[in-house]
């Protein structure tokens, strides 16, 4: 067995296959497991929702993600990534569960963890590796996890090793991340550390970045609420710019030219299973922190702030029809978790009589969906509200001539102001 090591160069020995249980096959969880089935493990599939089993054993996936289906029946061909209806015992074991937030409590919720980990209890034997992949509160492996799998009769310290590696793949180009990304991986102990980087070496080919869980954990919340918090600031600057007649795109591009500023892009609000989640998750137990929480304010108000917008544009209109484009929470995505085109969605038809909602990824009967030309016909205010590349394609003069007003809302800035304007659209950006 080859052994891949950080600088991409091969190195013989190291690990060979090893069996490995994955408890969680979500957005995460499959497209590891067959990384691994196709990188000389033995990979036992395992997931509460029967539903995704079934479509396993079907040769078929429950998520849309380009190269997945291919991939995942490659690692079903080959023989080594095999679903299961229970948890197999294996020498390794990943769990890959969600971690939902309350938003009441604005706490995470680690009730799935606590369950998949009680799964791998009875059947924990001394050496075992177990890895938690979910994004966590920092200390969560230590105090939480541990615990669990001590009830083994197993001291997670020295008979197992247990250790956090946060994924940070990006929805969409899941299959190259993978394996090209930097990993971080953080051990309860050197040994643990050592072990779980010795498994992601058989797949990473980034760099892997050795620290303790509890670090591991918190470096994750930090990347993310980085994120939330840059683009708070770009949604407020996007404000100034709105009153003094800027064009804040423009206005953030030129500043990027700087090398050490990376602003980033304003829209509707913040989507998505991690971004708008993990800066909770970092500030659960810190009351004092605030610059963390009026960004997730910010972010969390612009869905409101767009209909408003909505609402100004068309308030001349008598029962205007209203175009609402995209309802995935970012560009070319099929994922409507936490997306900012639901709340504006509802709070839309609170005013509207005549929403009609388009998508071309996004196939949940939950929101009416309706083809695209359906969307424009008529309409008196078109909202881009995801970025998908559907729309930055779209030809203002075509659209001109659908629409009853000319009338197009960009909240992405996927559209070229100019042309549109030169099609005869009053152009306006949120
Ligand atoms: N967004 C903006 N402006 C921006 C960037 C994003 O409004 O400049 C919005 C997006 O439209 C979307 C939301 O923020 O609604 C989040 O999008 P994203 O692309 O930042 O994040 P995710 O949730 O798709 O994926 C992120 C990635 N993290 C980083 O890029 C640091 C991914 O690598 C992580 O694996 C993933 O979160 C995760 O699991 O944490």
């Amino acid at each position: 067995m080859t052994e891949r090591v950080e600088n991409g160069m091969l190195r013989e020995g190291g690990t060979s296959g090893r069996k490995i249980t994955v408890v969680g096959l979500g957005y995460i969880g499959l497209p590891t497991a067959a990384m691994l089935a196709t990188h000389g493990h033995t990979v036992y599939g395992f997931d509460t929702n029967a539903r995704v089993i079934e479509h396993l054993e079907k040769g078929k996936v429950h998520i849309e993600e380009p190269g997945l289906l291919a991939f995942v029946r490659d690692a079903l061909h080959s023989g080594r990534f095999v679903p299961v209806r229970e948890v197999r015992p294996a020498d390794v074991y990943i769990l890959c569960v969600p971690t939902p937030y309350d938003s009441k409590e604005k706490r995470a919720d680690l009730s799935y963890i606590t369950k998949a980990a009680e799964t791998i209890v009875p059947h924990l034997k001394k050496g075992d590796l177990a890895i938690l992949e979910s994004t966590v509160p920092a200390g969560t492996t230590a105090d939480h996890l541990g615990p669990i799998l001590a009830r083994s009769g197993l001291d997670p310290l020295r008979d197992l090793d247990l250790a956090h590696c946060p994924e940070t793949v990006l929805p969409g180009n899941m299959i190259s991340e993978l394996t090209s990304n930097a990993r971080v991986i953080g051990g309860l102990t050197p040994k643990a550390t050592q072990a779980a980087e010795m498994l992601y070496r058989s797949f990473v080919r980034g760099t892997l970045v050795t620290t303790d869980a509890t670090t591991a954990e918190f470096v994750k919340l930090i990347q993310n609420t980085y994120r939330d918090v840059n683009i708070a600031l770009a949604n407020e600057i996007g404000m100034v710019a709105g009153q003094k007649g800027i064009d804040v795109r423009e206005a953030i591009r030129i500043a990027n030219l700087h090398p050490r500023v990376d602003l980033h892009a304003p829209g509707p609000g913040v989507g998505g299973h991690c971004i708008p989640i993990d800066p909770w998750f970092l500030v659960q137990d810190t009351p004092e922190a605030r610059l963390v929480r009026v960004s997730r304010e910010i972010n969390d108000g612009m869905p409101h702030r767009v209909v408003d917008k909505v609402r100004s544009l068309v308030q001349h209109i008598d029962e205007p029809r209203i175009a609402l484009l995209g309802i995935a929470y970012k560009a070319d995505v099929d994922d409507v978790r936490e997306s900012p085109a639901v709340p504006i969605l509802e709070e839309l038809k609170e005013h509207f009589g005549d929403v009609r909602v388009h998508d071309p990824h996004v196939k949940d009967p939950r929101f009416d969906l309706v083809p695209l030309k359906g969307a424009l016909e008529g309409a008196d205010c078109t909202v881009i509200v995801t970025g998908h590349w559907e729309y930055s394609a779209l030809d203002p003069h075509k659209t001109r001539s659908v629409v009853r007003t000319p009338l197009v809302l960009d909240t992405r800035g996927v559209l070229s102001r100019r042309e549109w304007q030169e099609a005869g659209f009053r152009f306006e950006t949120a």
